[in-house]
């Protein structure tokens, strides 16, 4: 697997799994930003880090990320089992991928509706649907230039999840359907502002994620520069490409929303967890934001 999204050592393969959901990604323009909904929150990424902005209330949930950061992060996204602290969290991940997985309370294969992979200085904004009460997860399994995973340099941290659930739904532009052959985008898409509803109406697991091109760039190009990178346990910034977030994962008849205020320029998208080899999947195109 090649891909957009996750490199997979193999040592951390299967952890990779618990993650998966997509964000928007973007390159933000500040005066677009809508009136944060009531229930959010925000993380920072300045670093090696997670910095939670507070906490979020279970059902309909939003999490903001930004990534301030010059490097690329992803965040692996999962609820744990209870009672499980930071501190044995990170014990788990040092053992390997097996004891983190066994700290999972939804299994490695869960999936939320959790923010894709950002590029430097990129965010994104995604309400999960249903999200339950817990702690979760948020785990970098990105590589750093001397090879060392993100995780293990600090980027690991929990997101709590309590109080009084939260329903409702955010007010969507359009709806973006992911199936087990396309993603069919709304012609919305192209103003590259809004909240999209992001509905996933085949039988797998699929994800967006989202990708920022150069001039001269193809999908296709960066695609297989992002497989060779991931693959040598190298550093995915470059490539003619800057990653702009999505929803990392959504199982078969699931749903999430996707808020996006992204700049002008062409954009790829493709669904990673359809990504098995150098090529293209079916999941997957351009679209320009004028
Ligand atoms: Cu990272």
């Amino acid at each position: 697997m090649s891909t957009i999204h996750r490199p997979r050592p193999a040592a951390v393969a299967a952890a990779l799994t618990l993650s998966a959901a997509c964000a928007l990604g973007a390159a933000t323009s500040a005066s677009a930003r809508p009136r944060p909904p009531a229930n959010a929150v925000t993380v920072t990424t300045n670093g090696m880090d997670y910095i939670v902005h507070g906490y979020l209330h279970p059902g309909t949930a939003t999490l903001r990320w930004r990534n301030r950061d010059d490097e690329a992060h992803m965040m692996a996204f999962s609820r744990l089992k209870p009672g499980v602290t930071l501190r044995r969290l990170m014990a788990a991940q040092r053992k390997g991928e097996r004891a983190t997985v066994a700290l999972l309370a939804d299994g490695p294969d869960a999936t939320y509706g959790s923010p894709a992979t950002l590029g430097a200085h990129q965010s994104t904004t995604v309400t999960m649907a249903n999200l339950a009460r817990g702690d979760y997860a948020m785990i970098c399994f990105l590589v750093a230039k001397n090879g060392m995973p993100h995780w293990q340099m600090g980027m690991v941290n929990i997101l709590h999840v309590k109080g009084a659930a939260r329903r409702g739904a955010p007010h969507a532009v359009a709806t973006i359907r992911i199936t087990d052959r396309a993603i069919v985008l709304p012609p919305a898409i192209r103003r590259g502002q809004g909240t999209f509803r992001v509905v996933n109406q085949g039988t797998k697991h699929h994800s967006l994620q989202l990708v920022r091109l150069a001039k001269g760039t193809t999908l296709a190009a960066y695609n297989r520069w992002f497989g060779g990178q991931s693959q040598a346990g190298k550093p995915v910034d470059g490539g003619g490409g800057v990653l702009a977030g999505g929803i990392d994962d959504l199982a078969g008849g699931h749903s999430g929303w996707l808020t996006l205020h992204l700049a002008h320029g062409r954009y790829g998208y493709a669904s990673t967890d359809d990504i098995t080899g150098p090529g293209l999947p079916p999941q997957s195109g351009v679209f320009t934001v004028r």
